[in-house]
């Protein structure tokens, strides 16, 4: 029954931001998947007994090869003696839900096998990554020794047993091993039945309130119709493009102002519902739109860090918040207000997990639209509609009061990312280079009549467990807290993506402009001159703008 099959190392397999992801040809063509999964268990075998008696969660966002995946994980953590492998039905489990069954059954970890908001499809992407036993990404130290292994492969583990069925709830036996099939939306539904009041959303609902959300045919279907058509009884219809596809209809799972332009387009109009949000193809971002009102996320953070007091979970306050550094200061304003901590973290949900665990903070965001608390280990996007609806509920104000009254109080951060995908990598690396060798001169100097307070390559101490993160992003702040960020994405599967991040804060609000680009205009041509941006990437305008 069990197999010992000989293997080479595969090149390229380093883990980025959110797991290793990759095109679906590369994931399915020969040993690329077990020699990945097998380098992930040898990296984070404990040394004394191995798997004995230890759980291992499995789920995916339901994309191409999610299933046969699905199928090799289980075999092979069965012949790598795990005692019990918790699957989601169907495969399917969002990147929260993962984090929250983890937790909850005292897991050793999970493999989550997603690509995000990449497009899927036979042509798409797919993507694994490991989450330990706290229900977070593994941080930098365990991806980097599973990187290391798999450059040392010789051989993985499986064994020579049929297909196990997803589709049934059920405890089977795959050889000496438990495999259950669970429900997969019943835990994390448990969850935030816990957090939220579930019977003042229902009477918001009853009251004639109206949301539309749009699962974007990714993961968050299943979860959404429960929850807001089910439990919370909003009408049917509620939920938009509910059904997982394998290949997401043909769409990218990506909340944006370009992926979701439907749903702008509806909250822009006169038949527009009270609240517009989706979310991405594993469910742990969210986009969020009021009627005429589109809120940027790192605003979205800021609200929600000011208003979370208003659900029960966090009546009592919260201890502190943090955000990834190209995240906007609007958060740091708002702790500061609270008198609570703000950190400021690299990129990556990875690194709010130590802070979690240490109770430092209670919530956490990052620009991309990514929001969450402790609750779990990873960004929620259903915990994030829900949070605003229990705002709106208590408030019982609409989106724009709610944060034209925010802006008032606090100020405004206006703030772009402009994304410039599949460029080609040369050209961005010449590119980040170039900013590079300008930062020990612009550092302290006066650019174009802005004084420049650090111009750096971002780089974090941990300070929980004092690991360095270095080479985060590069960034030029100025004297009155304006910021350009240039960075590369790490999760891009084609050529390279280059996010640029553009930030101006204006604290009077009589003097407060509705468009975000025209606000941030002499900083955005900036940003292009410093970078060359335009001549490099011989792009006219970026491909995404936020
Ligand atoms: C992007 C976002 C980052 C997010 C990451 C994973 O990374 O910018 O904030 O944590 O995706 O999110 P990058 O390296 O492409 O900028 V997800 O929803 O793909 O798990
Ligand atoms: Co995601």
């Amino acid at each position: 029954m069990m197999l010992t099959i000989a293997t080479a190392p595969i090149a390229g397999m380093k883990p980025g931001t959110s797991g290793l992801r990759k095109k679906v040809t590369e994931f399915a063509a020969g040993a690329y998947l077990p020699n990945f999964v097998q380098s992930v268990f040898d990296a984070v075998r404990p040394a004394d007994g191995g798997f004995a008696g230890l759980t291992l969660v499995v789920g995916g966002d339901g994309r191409y090869f999610n299933r046969p995946a699905i199928q090799t994980v289980i075999r092979m953590a069965a012949a790598n003696g795990f005692a019990r492998v918790l699957v989601g039905q169907g495969g399917i489990l969002s990147t929260p839900a993962a984090s929250c069954v983890i937790r909850q059954h005292q897991a050793f970890g999970g493999l989550i096998l997603s690509a995000s908001h990449n497009p899927g499809g036979p042509e798409g992407d797919f993507g694994i990554k490991f989450n330990g036993a706290n229900g977070g990404p593994a941080p930098e130290k365990v991806t980097d020794a599973i990187y290391a292994c798999t450059l040392q492969i010789t051989a993985y583990r499986s064994t020579a047993t049929p297909d196990v069925d997803l589709d049934r709830i059920a405890s089977l036996r795959v050889g000496e091993m438990a495999v259950e099939v669970i429900d997969p939306v019943a835990d994390y539904l448990a969850l935030m039945r816990k957090l939220f009041d579930f019977d003042a959303l229902k009477r918001l609902f009853a009251s004639g309130f109206r949301l539309a959300f749009d699962a974007m045919h990714a993961v968050t279907g299943p979860y959404a119709h429960a929850i807001f058509e089910g439990e919370l009884g909003a009408p049917a219809g509620t939920v938009r493009h509910g059904t997982p596809l394998p290949d997401f209809g043909g769409h990218h799972p990506d909340p944006n102002l370009v992926h979701a332009k439907d749903l702008h387009a509806l909250m822009m109009s006169p038949q527009a519902p009270d609240l517009g949000a989706a979310s991405d193809g594993d469910g742990d971002r969210n986009l969020i739109i009021g009627r005429g009102l589109f809120v940027a996320p790192s605003d979205s953070l800021a609200m929600l860090a000011a208003n979370a007091h208003l659900a029960p979970a966090y009546a009592r306050g919260i201890k502190g918040i943090a955000r990834s550094m190209p995240t906007s200061g609007a958060a740091d304003r708002v702790a500061q207000a609270l008198g609570v901590p703000c950190f400021e973290t690299p990129t990556g949900w990875k690194f709010f997990g130590n802070l979690l665990d240490a109770g430092e903070v209670t919530i956490c965001g990052e620009e991309s639209a990514g929001t969450g608390s402790d609750h779990v280990r990873e960004k929620d996007g259903l915990w994030a509609v829900l949070l605003w609806l229990s705002i709106l509920a208590v408030r019982q104000q609409s989106v724009q009061q709610i944060a034209h009254d925010h802006w008032a109080r606090h100020g405004r951060n206006y703030y772009t990312r402009h994304d410039y995908e599949e460029v080609d990598s040369a050209a961005a690396a010449g590119l980040m280079q170039a900013v590079r060798d300008q930062l020990p001169a612009l550092a302290g100097s006066v650019l174009e009549g802005r004084p420049v307070a650090i111009a750096d390559d971002f780089s974090y101490l941990d300070p929980i467990d004092g690991s360095l993160s270095q080479h985060q992003g590069l960034r030029v702040v100025f004297a009155d807290g304006s910021r350009i960020v240039y960075r590369l994405s790490g999760t891009g599967t084609s050529g390279a993506t280059l996010r640029v991040y553009i930030e101006r804060y204006e604290g009077d609000a009589s003097r407060h402009q509705l468009d975000t680009q025209a606000a941030l205009a002499d900083l955005i041509a900036l940003a292009d001159r410093l970078a060359g941006i335009r001549q490099r990437t011989g792009r006219a305008a970026p491909s995404v703008i936020t």
